[in-house]
């Protein structure tokens, strides 16, 4: 089976969220090359961001030796350092459908080139969800994004992928980069295929793309704001769930506590990330759980999105991100899988693990990407033809509960609601 894209994150947005003209517009920021929007919230400025010092930890951090801080690794840092550097003009992008994790690492970036005096663009050929309009206002205001996609692009020298190492899940804007003579540079935690740009950072160990970027901030001695910190801890809280989901182990958690000093407020964060669920959402997971399906002695869940009940509950692509996290709770699960039908050709199939079972390989084996955790993969066909092709390889993780009267094929189709 042919396929295409898929980077994939807890909360991720994916592609049919943005697929249609209707929708294209609907609940997104609708900003096009503007500067910091003003606060709309009514709420006064959560914390002076600029104005306070550092927390006693971060700078005794700053003082280290011959201008190398702690997990300085020239290899692995230096030809980020030496590049960014010597840039003037550089343009910031993460994946087609940017998530928390895409548009905080962005942030946490801009924020630390513009403080050295270098122009930032962020630019993405489809606007964030205005849910990420909270990590947007740490932005100081001669930071430029622009929802116009590649047009935006022809004064950078340097552009910095966040998030995303595959051409394949960039859109328009990766084909106009890979043509240009821009250079590119990768900062990311998925797995790598190939070589991406000239001066990738890639940590593989990482919870995310802020985590990436705070690790080599560290290392690299830079100033980190509250601003910063604040963005790189909503990348972690994002790509982990709050520690719960991905890679959430001894080095994220460290890392995070030395970002609450910088005053963070963590049920602030908590609730803009994810406390921003709508009643149309909840009414989609009410019937897309009616029909949950399970096998395997209940290791194995998964459920299917046909594209009528998007229309029906009034619910956009992107509310079903959470229903899969949801299920990790059970018990018994050990690996889930949801099955959304973007257009009559075309199904988004998601899958997550907790971590016994690698479902990035599988999103790999199909065209994909992803983590061991979590992943996805669009692929041409019908819902059915797409599930019966992925299911297998899925039911294939718990051999055990096959030899013993089908149980991995017989699936328990619980009672649907009335
Ligand atoms: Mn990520």
């Amino acid at each position: 089976m042919k396929s295409s894209r898929g980077m994939e994150s807890p909360g991720a947005a994916p592609m049919a969220e943005y697929g249609e003209g209707v929708r294209r517009t609907a609940g997104v920021l609708q900003k096009t090359v503007r500067t910091r929007k003003p606060q709309t919230r009514g709420e006064p400025e959560p914390r002076a961001r600029e104005a306070e010092p550092p927390p006693r930890r971060a700078r005794a951090r700053v003082s280290g030796r011959n201008g190398e801080g702690p997990g300085f690794d020239r290899e692995r840092f230096g030809p980020l350092h030496d590049r960014l550097a010597s840039a003037q003009s550089v343009l910031l992008t993460s994946h087609l459908f940017p998530d928390g994790d895409s548009i905080a690492s962005e942030v946490a970036l801009a924020l630390h080139l513009t403080a050295q005096g270098k122009s930032v663009r962020i630019v993405h050929e489809i606007a964030p969800l205005e849910r990420y309009s909270f990590l947007l206002d740490l932005l100081p205001p001669d930071c430029l994004f622009d929802w116009t996609g590649p047009q935006a692009t022809v004064d950078a020298d340097l552009a910095v992928c966040l998030d995303v190492s595959s051409w394949d899940y960039m859109g328009r804007l990766g084909d106009w980069l890979r043509a240009s003579a821009v250079e590119v540079a990768a900062i990311d935690h998925h797995r790598l295929g190939s070589r991406f740009g000239d001066h990738d950072v890639v940590i593989e160990s990482a919870s995310s793309t802020g985590e990436v970027l705070y690790r080599y901030f560290r290392a690299t001695q830079a100033a980190v704001s509250p601003a910063i910190a604040e963005a790189i801890y909503a990348s972690i809280l994002f790509d982990t769930g709050c520690f719960r989901l991905g890679l959430a182990g001894n080095e994220t958690i460290r890392l995070s506590a030395e970002l609450l000093e910088y005053g963070i407020d963590h049920a602030r964060i908590c609730r803009e990330l994810f406390e921003v669920d709508s009643w149309e959402k909840v009414d989609l997971m009410r019937h897309a759980l009616g029909k949950l399906q399970s096998g395997c002695g209940g290791r194995l869940a998964w459920l299917s999105i046909p594209q009528d009940l998007f229309h029906v509950t009034g619910a956009r692509f992107a509310d079903a991100d959470g229903i899969l996290d949801e299920l990790l709770s059970l018990r018994e699960l050990d690996v889930c899988a949801m099955f959304r039908e973007v257009n009559g050709h075309e199904v988004k199939a998601t899958f997550r693990s907790k971590g016994a079972q690698d479902v990035g390989l599988v999103a790999q084996e199909f065209g994909g990407g992803g983590r061991r955790t979590a992943s996805g993969v669009l692929l041409p066909g019908t819902l059915h033809q797409v599930m019966e092709s992925v299911l297998p390889r899925l039911q294939a993780f718990f051999p055990e509960r096959r030899g013993r009267g089908g149980a991995a094929t017989s699936a328990r189709l619980l009672q649907p609601l009335s």
